[in-house]
């Protein structure tokens, strides 16, 4: 399904009276709107590969019909989701659920749709069908070399596709670790993964970087190889300059400060980007912004504050991607739903207004400080975004249109009801 532009401009025409009204109300507020709506008409966030069909957990999955059978689908689907909301100009694959059978067509049809290659991903958390060797017990901190050298080369497969395609960064998410007391020595299963690591840096291209996401636990019940900021940090230093730490939202224990790591991580230029999601108990994979849209807004308030100390760009300095499955909604609706809270969350640390933050904060004057930020926490920024989406030729309300076009339905039709993407 192709969306029109003549769809879009129909739609935004038949919003545009309310929408002036909200814009201008919330606009006349905002220092230096030109700079704001520059920067929210910049911010991309990548779709990963694997979040276009429904997600599923143990127990079951519950497809929804119209889901792409094959990469080119997926790709299209993310077209579908950046005509609507033009914020979404970038895939992250997942190899090897998504290995292009033709390259130059693949670029061909991202090309078409506006959409860049976001970080690569590998995969020795399950293992495929004509895999030699077994990843039950780990892969890069393994015993046995032999299985170690196996999921190197797949790492090192994963960069050449990633080459072939305009990537810039691989993304090495271990589910390494141990179910149970005593079953590893983890000094032994940090320098094995340690040493693995060094030789997938090794095979980087100059120019790109090596993200090294962390996870709390799960699959992995006992200790995870690289189980918190700490530990990725550890690998990102020994590793070198290219190695930097992954934040995945959801990847924390309860009640942990998510906006302090990502601080310091910049602070020490090692903060690679993030894998967006939200949770209530664990690595939920839920909706960004459905569970606790403050700390998403806090986050943000962090990175925005911490970039411009560095003199970093926002839009391209840190890799931003989503990283969420829905087991009972529209994946493409759900994709819209956590662009837009990111949006919200980005605009609303945008306006921040730092200089009587810093000043609350030299005073020790905490109220005035919370003042500050719930000020702009509080600001209803929904009309900035939907104004920086109709300059750059997207949809006021993206979701909305979704809905009025049919598009599922019009997938379904396309696809059939039984189609299965592949992911998690
Ligand atoms: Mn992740």
């Amino acid at each position: 399904m192709k969306l029109t532009k003549q769809a879009i401009a129909e739609h935004n025409e038949s919003l545009a009276k309310t929408h002036k009204k909200q814009f201008d109300y919330v606009a006349e507020s905002v220092h230096d709107l030109k700079a704001v709506l520059q920067k929210l008409v910049d911010f991309q966030v990548a779709i990963p590969s694997w979040a276009l069909g429904s997600g599923g957990t143990r127990f079951g999955r519950f497809p929804g019909g119209g889901e792409p059978r094959n990469l080119e689908e997926k790709i299209e689907d993310i077209g579908l989701l950046h005509a609507l909301n033009q914020s979404s100009g970038a895939v992250s694959l997942h190899i090897p659920w998504d290995i292009p059978k033709d390259i130059n067509a693949t670029r061909t049809l991202a090309a078409m749709h506006g959409i860049k290659f976001d970080a690569v991903n590998s995969n020795t958390f399950q293992d495929q069908p004509d895999q030699s060797l077994s990843y039950k017990f780990g892969s890069l901190q393994h015993v046995d070399k032999a299985i170690r050298r196996q999921a190197i080369a797949h790492n090192i497969e994963v960069i050449k596709h990633g080459v072939d395609l305009g990537s810039k960064s691989l993304t090495v998410w271990l589910a390494d670790g141990s179910c149970f007391p005593g079953q590893l020595n983890f000094r032994k299963a940090f320098q094995r993964t340690l040493e693995s690591l060094q030789e997938i840096y090794a095979a980087l291209p100059g120019d790109w970087k090596m993200f090294v996401e962390y996870k709390a636990f799960e699959p992995n019940f006992y200790s995870m190889t690289v189980g918190d900021w700490g530990q990725s940090y550890l690998y990102a230093s020994k590793l070198g300059p290219k190695a930097y730490t992954l934040v995945d939202l959801g990847h924390h224990l309860p009640n942990a400060n998510i906006e302090q790591i990502v601080s310091l991580l910049l602070m020490e230029d090692k903060l690679a980007g993030f894998h967006f999601n939200d949770s209530k108990y664990g690595d939920d994979d839920l909706t960004v912004g459905s569970i606790n849209p403050y700390q998403l807004f806090l986050i943000f308030n962090e990175l925005v504050e911490g970039m411009d100390a560095r003199g970093m760009n926002h839009a391209t300095d840190l890799g931003w991607m989503i990283d969420a499955s829905h087991n009972v909604k529209d994946p493409l609706e759900d994709l819209l739903q956590s662009v837009e809270a990111i949006m919200i969350a980005y605009a609303q640390a945008l306006l921040v207004n730092t200089k009587e933050l810093k000043a609350a904060q030299d005073a020790n004057d905490v109220v005035k400080a919370q003042e500050v930020l719930q000020t702009a926490y509080r600001t209803d920024v929904r009309p900035l975004i939907a104004e920086a989406r109709k300059q750059s030729g997207g949809a006021l309300l993206p979701l909305q249109l979704f809905r009025t076009l049919k598009v599922r339905d019009e997938l379904i039709k396309e696809r059939g009801k039984k189609t299965v993407a592949t992911g998690l």
